[in-house]
């Protein structure tokens, strides 16, 4: 590949979305592989947190090193910044990396495209894995091998191929190019340990979060609509975990569940997610035009196909003096977002809402 071959010797940061997924982490793991055949260092950063259990057993399990961005880590001492599932929308690194001069040099994702940053080397496709496209830069052969005897090649394919089976929900999801990328990792990837990745439990605050979520749902032509309240950073993939369930029941065609994070020193949000098996749906429009943007003209929410989510500052309402004024806080919030949802679903508001 030209573009490596170009950044011989360097340093570069993969930034990834605030809470990585599967995918992310995978092809972040593949763009490290890759780029050390051309003495390229890579460090794979994010801020935020990885809460999923399966995402804690994957980086485990397969021993995958990344960084939690602190301030003690020194940005400046990267040649140049990878956007790998993300295109600098979902992750507080590019405002930091531009101030810390970092130049944009690689974009490779599968979400609609975002128009905020232009690098040197840009592979944005449609597919339902970024992982398929990370997969068919190592099948062409052009930069590397695999070998099936070597562990860490081993750790790879399997990496790939968690990512590949969990963004596209089990390969429901997944288009012919997953399933040719799926077929090829299967040669290296070990299943035991994919099997040890997927054999997680779920935490008791993500129970609870689906629990509230089945209890206080809203389904309106279709919609399912849940806002759970608060809870902590180190339970915010319950989010997305209680979205897939509501979306389970019955004429349910479109669902999505928020909530406010919070905990001691963290900042404030409301984060949401929203999964659809409508067609027509356009998820990243949807959530675009329903919720808006806010004074830098940047969206709140944004998606791909079937799947997309949402982030909401609190900004000046952050923290609280007592648990009154936490309840009417979270009505508020609730009843702007569920307001607007609806209404953007055109579906008859009700009164309360
Ligand atoms: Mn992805």
């Amino acid at each position: 590949m030209a573009f490596l071959e170009r950044h011989r010797g360097e340093t570069h940061v993969a930034a990834l979305q605030d809470y990585p997924d599967p995918d992310a982490i995978s092809c972040a793991l593949a763009y490290r592989v890759l780029a050390a055949r051309y003495d390229i260092d890579v460090d794979i950063v994010y801020e935020g947190r990885i809460s999923h259990q399966e995402n804690l057993a994957l980086v485990h399990l397969l021993d995958i090193e990344l960084t939690r961005f602190t301030e003690a880590l020194p940005l400046d001492r990267y040649d140049g910044a990878i956007f790998i599932d993300n295109q600098g929308t979902t992750t507080r690194l590019l405002d930091r990396l531009q101030q810390a001069g970092v130049a944009p040099l690689a974009i490779i994702d599968h979400h609609a495209p975002q128009g905020l940053v232009t690098a040197e080397f840009t592979d944005i496709r449609p597919l339902g894995a970024v992982a398929t496209i990370l997969t068919e830069y190592i099948r062409s052969g052009r930069i590397l091998e695999l070998d099936p005897a070597r562990e860490e090649h081993i750790y790879l394919a399997t990496a790939l191929l968690h990512g590949l089976r969990s963004e596209t929900n089990g390969f429901i999801g997944a288009g012919q190019e997953e399933y040719e990328a799926g077929g090829y990792l299967a040669n290296y990837a070990d299943p035991r340990l994919l099997e040890s990745i997927l054999n997680v439990q779920r935490s008791r605050g993500t129970m609870e979060v689906i629990r509230i979520a089945v209890s206080d749902r809203m389904v309106r032509e279709g919609f399912s609509l849940a806002g759970v309240g608060y809870l902590r950073h180190a339970d915010r993939d319950a989010i997305p975990q209680a979205t897939d369930f509501l979306l389970t029941e019955e004429n349910v065609h479109t669902a999505c569940v928020y909530g406010i994070l919070q905990g001691e020193g963290e900042r404030e949000v409301i984060v949401g997610s929203l999964r659809t098996d409508k067609v027509t749906l356009d998820v990243d429009q949807f959530l675009k035009s329903a919720l808006g943007s806010d004074l830098r003209g940047r969206y709140y929410g944004g998606g791909r196909s079937g799947a997309g989510g949402f982030e909401i500052p609190i900004g000046f309402l952050e923290g609280m003096l007592d648990s009154d004024q936490a309840t009417l806080k979270w009505d508020t919030f609730n009843r702007q977002i569920r307001g607007k949802l609806l209404r953007a679903t055109g579906v008859d508001v009700p009164e309360d809402a």
